[in-house]
Formats: structure tokens, sequence, C-alpha cells
């Protein structure tokens, strides 16, 4: 029927991408993330029949028990860039070492990614995506670290894909605009759904964090999130714990995402290269601001920092201009020179 027909106006990512940036090695390589988003859509999916839920019975680099569907998600990704013909340099979530492509099957693209972000929420079926960042090598580089191992940005592009009732793939270019990819399952093509960008006025009062760290942040974050509370018409609470999760709906609804520094972890919890650079162009492409917080007396942007090891953490605050605005309020209430 004509609903399998791709619209016109709707091209596929591969389509998207060639159309956009002629760059026919990028093409290859989105095309390879999109095949290793659809088959880990469909791990998961499957999870449940299969038995794939449950441990590995390993721990991955930051010392988290691998999940199954980590391990195969992890697998999945790795063995598909690595063939792709298109990459130098990988980096993965779930392995400590980054991946450097041998000379002969080396492109120019390095990646950072984490196969399956928000995995502990696989046995309860709460929606989990994959989350990746792409730089493209340095000239004259055989590909190493330093590659990747750069101010955010330097990524070429970014975007994660969310599994869920439906299965979607988020795309920004640098200065490109933020653009989503809707899978249709039976024809197993991404197709252009809609670009995204955060809704006029700051959308749904919506703040989006763990709040169970509460008592080991600093004074103006607690102020900040207990005065979300406060009035006729008070935020609402809303924390998956699903990172791709939550800054989907953010991105869609409006709101705040905070995953703050606090008093046991002081660079927070989540990684730099695969979750916290990628969501941060997007939030900023979408028209919003993405922050670290305070940091060494001024408001750090986080495409600005630049990471010394591969898994680094820093501190996330992002969301729409209005509710970032406000949290940043509380500092200067506090009389702390911005
Ligand atoms: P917490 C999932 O493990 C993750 O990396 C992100 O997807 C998510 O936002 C965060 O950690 C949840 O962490 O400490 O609230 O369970």
């Amino acid at each position: 029927t004509s609903s399998h027909l791709i619209p016109q106006n709707a091209p596929t990512l591969a389509g998207f991408v060639m159309q956009n940036t002629k760059d026919k090695d990028l093409v290859i390589l989105m095309q390879a993330i999109a095949l290793c988003c659809k088959q880990i859509s469909t791990a998961v999916k499957r999870a449940g029949i299969a038995k794939l839920y449950g441990l590995a019975g390993e721990q991955n680099s930051t010392g988290d028990d691998q999940k199954k569907l980590d391990v195969m998600s992890n697998e999945i990704m790795t063995n598909a860039l690595r063939n792709s013909g298109v990459c130098a340099v990988l980096v993965s979530e779930e392995d400590e070492e980054p991946i450097i492509v041998p000379e002969g099957n080396q492109g120019k693209y390095c990646v950072a990614f984490d196969p399956l972000d928000g995995s502990s929420n696989i046995d309860c079926n709460v929606s989990v995506g994959t989350i990746f960042g792409v730089y493209e090598k340095k000239e004259g580089s055989v590909g190493t670290t330093a590659d990747i191992l750069r101010g955010g940005d330097d990524m070429l592009c970014a975007g994660y894909c969310v599994y869920s009732s439906a299965v979607e793939l988020v795309f920004a270019f640098k200065g490109g605009g933020v653009h989503c990819f809707c899978l249709d399952p039976s024809i197993g093509e991404f197709i252009n759904s809609r670009v995204m960008k955060f809704p006029e006025g700051g959308g749904k009062k919506i703040y989006s964090c763990n709040e169970g760290n509460s008592e080991k942040w600093d004074q103006p974050i607690k102020d900040c999130v207990e005065a979300f509370k406060i009035g006729e018409k008070p935020y609402a609470a809303r924390y998956t714990g699903s990172m791709v999760a939550d800054i989907h709906r953010t991105l869609l609804y409006g709101g705040i995402f905070m995953y703050p520094a606090d008093k046991k972890s002081p660079k927070g919890k989540l990684r730099i290269l695969y979750e916290g650079f990628p969501m941060a162009m997007l939030i900023e492409q979408c028209g919003g601001i993405a922050s670290t917080g305070l940091f060494n007396g001024s408001f750090q942007r986080i495409l600005d920092v630049v990471p010394g090891h591969i898994h680094d953490r820093c501190p996330i605050i992002m969301g729409g201009e209005r509710d970032v605005n406000f949290f940043y309020s509380f500092y200067e209430n506090a009389g702390i020179e911005i």
C-alpha cells in the first residue's frame, strides 16, 4: 500500500545524509549505525522470549555488571563499525581500551558510542537506547585516541536511537539542526519524520534527575529542585534512569535533565564522549543549553570540555533556556560571582 512507499519528501537516513553532505563515507557510516540499531532493536524486543534478560556474568570497563544484551549490542556495533571500511578509532562504553582499526581496513571516522545505554532497565521493559558521536580523524593520523580526545565542537555529527513503542533515530550534524528518523519495520528503513526544536517558551515544566542523590548536591542545586515543586503549577518529576528516554522526552516536551556533580562524584556519573557530548550537541541544536554547571566560578558548556581519558565523566545540566537559566539563577542568588 502507499504507506509502504517512501514519501518523496521524507528521505531515508542514507538519502538525507547524502543530500546534506555528499559524503559517501558518512552515508556508509550512518547505514552501518542504522543497521546496528535495527539489530539491537530486534534483540531488545526479543529479550523476554529469547531469555536475553539477566547478567552475562562479566563486568564492563566501568565495573557495571554486563547484561547479555550489553555484550551482544557491543559486539554488533564494534563488528559493524570495524568492518565498515570507514572507521579508524572506536570507543565503546563497554570496552576499557579503544579499538584501532587495522590500516588496511581503516577509514576517516572515529566513533564513540554507548551501544545499550540504560541497560539496567532492560529486565523491566523500560526504554533503552544507543548513543553515538562521530569525529573525523586528524590529517595524516594513523588513528589514535588523540583523534577522539578533543573538544565537543570538533564532533562532526551525533545522535541516538531510542528503542520503545517506536524505534526512532535522532541525528544532528554540527550546525545542521536535529532530525528524527522513524523505523518502518515493514521495510526496515529509517524514514525522516520530523525536525526537532525545543518548544517555544520552554515547553512542559518537567524536571528530570535522580533525587536519591540530593543529599550530596551543592545547596543551589537543592534549592533549585525544591523550587520546581512549589507554586500554583509546580513542575512534574519524570526520571526513567535511561538517559536516551529522558533526553528524548526533554527534546520533545521541554524541561530540564540533570545529573549534577555531587560530594561523592565531583565529575558526576555520565560519560563525556558517548553520553555528554552527543546529547549536548542535540540539545544545543534544538535551541537549548547543555552545561556541566558551575566550574571555576562560571557556567561551563559541556562541548567546551576536553576529555583526558576516553571514559572521563562530566556533570550534566541540560534542557531549554527557560529551565537552565532558572537553575543558574540559584547560583546568582547564592552570591556566587558568575
Ligand atoms: P542513576 C544508565 O546506567 C545511565 O548511564 C544513564 O542512561 C542514566 O541517565 C543514568 O545512568 C542513571 O543513573 O544513578 O540515576 O541510576
